[in-house]
């Protein structure tokens, strides 16, 4: 069985790195340039050809790719190989718009699943483990990603798909699990019925692989405590692929891209500016791998941070911080700029669960926000004084934290609806 974690790729020098990079971009923009008309338009456009991409450092120059240009060019626009080499699509879980819709050959797929199989080993997998996959298989990346990648491993695979709680448990117990791999608020529902049925000492997992959402790093700790496992996050989109993009080690401190197959850049998302290493921006990807869907400076929207610092753990690919928020999921209420994680910090410290909810609303022509978080367990009260003054507090948090003025609700324990897959945090009865 092939051992995922491949020290000649993932540890190799900044300079092997870079050389790679550098073969395999001139290479994808003459792919790019050769067999995606839609971007090579883009490109003409702007006076660049392949012959002006040279290296790393010439990347700036070509055109950035966004959403609205794979709505525009939906379905088949950006397909850089013929359907008949194709063998499968994905789709994001957009609830707006035209779906994205991303292509992939054999050779795609390929690489996807080592980037998977990267991202299990980085969380301790090997082949005796038994890895359950509770994230939706279908057209969304989740289930289909991490399983090629449990199988690359060698791992005892189970391909549960997201929901069915009962269903999972009994699984997870029966056939001892020891690596769940679901998004965040899903792991937290199960820590939660797991707590309940009273089967903690029947668990028997390590390890989690959680991402496709927004988490903070005090939902991973009440995760890490209630499952008693290590919680490692994972990132990616359909676009890129799927998860695998970028995935964490043992020292947890960001996400290793693995940047033999994708250049990572930081930009102001105002200006398109590249930013400098450590800045704060808009994450843009270059795939130099993918044959069927090779987007070139594609703009995620997600903000974060890069960093080269040296790793504990030996990886020398680059780190990212996780996502903040995204450019465009960031509220403004009141002219203020207002990230949902911002909020959920504020809950999570106080001690208040991962379920809440952000209702956004206008009223007299001013915004109003308001925040309803579920009763914590250990702060549960039938007392309506007590719960004005939990309630009360929590304004004084969240002003702190935002500088403006929300209204907090707090509600009886489970009474926000659960997610199986990504949570629905945000309402915006602004836009409805
Ligand atoms: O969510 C792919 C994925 C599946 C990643 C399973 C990780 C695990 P999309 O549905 O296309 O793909 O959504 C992509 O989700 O641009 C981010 O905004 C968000 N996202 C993904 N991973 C993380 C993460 C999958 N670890 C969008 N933390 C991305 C925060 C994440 N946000």
């Amino acid at each position: 069985m092939p051992n995922y974690y491949q020290p000649e790729i993932e540890t190799a020098s900044r300079e092997q790195i870079l050389a790679w990079q550098n073969e395999r971009l001139v290479k994808q923009v003459q792919h790019v340039w050769d067999n995606v008309p839609y971007y090579r338009q883009k490109m003409e456009e702007k006076g660049v050809t392949p012959a002006d991409i040279q290296s790393v450092a010439d990347l700036h120059k070509l055109p950035f790719l966004t959403k609205a240009d794979l709505r525009d060019a939906y379905p088949y626009g950006l397909m850089g190989k013929p359907k008949s080499e194709c063998v499968r699509i994905q789709s994001t879980s957009g609830t707006t718009g035209r779906r994205v819709v991303a292509f992939y050959t054999q050779h795609d797929i390929d690489l996807w699943e080592d980037c998977c199989a990267r991202a299990i080993m980085a969380a301790g997998g090997t082949k005796d483990d038994v890895v359950q996959v509770a994230y939706g298989y279908g057209l969304f990346t989740g289930g289909p990603g991490l399983n090629g990648g449990s199988h690359k491993v060698g791992c005892l695979t189970l391909p549960m798909s997201s929901g069915n709680t009962e269903r999972q448990l009994q699984f997870m117990t029966d056939l001892e699990a020891t690596i769940l791999c679901c998004t965040p608020s899903y792991a937290a529902y199960l820590a939660e019925s797991i707590q309940e049925a009273g089967l903690r000492d029947r668990i028997k997992l390590k390890a989690g692989i959680f991402g496709a959402e927004a988490w903070s790093e005090e939902m991973r700790h009440d995760i890490e405590q209630n499952l008693g496992i290590k919680a490692y996050d994972i990132y990616g989109l359909t676009e890129t692929s799927g998860p695998g993009v970028a995935y964490e080690c043992s020292e947890q401190t960001g996400m290793h891209i693995n940047e033999d197959h994708f250049i990572a850049e930081i930009i102001d998302p105002e200006t398109g500016e590249v930013l400098p290493e450590g800045s704060k921006g808009e994450l843009v990807f270059t795939s130099i791998t993918k044959e069927a869907f090779p987007l070139l400076r594609y703009r995620t929207r997600d903000i974060c941070v890069l960093t080269r610092k040296p790793c504990s753990c030996g990886r020398t690919h680059v780190k990212m911080s996780k996502p903040m928020g995204r450019s465009d999921d960031m509220l403004i209420i009141k002219g203020v700029n207002v990230f949902p994680s911002q909020i959920e910090t504020v809950l999570l410290e106080q001690g208040y669960p991962a379920n809440y909810q952000i209702i956004v609303d206008r009223v007299n022509h001013s915004d109003t926000l308001e925040v309803m978080v579920e009763m914590a367990p250990d702060k549960f009260s039938d007392s309506l004084a007590e719960i004005a003054e939990q309630e009360k507090k929590l304004v004084a948090a969240l002003k702190t934290m935002l500088g403006i003025y929300a209204k907090v609700r707090i509600v009886s324990p489970k009474s926000i609806t659960r997610s199986e897959g990504k949570a629905v945090r945000i309402i915006d009865k602004r836009k409805i």
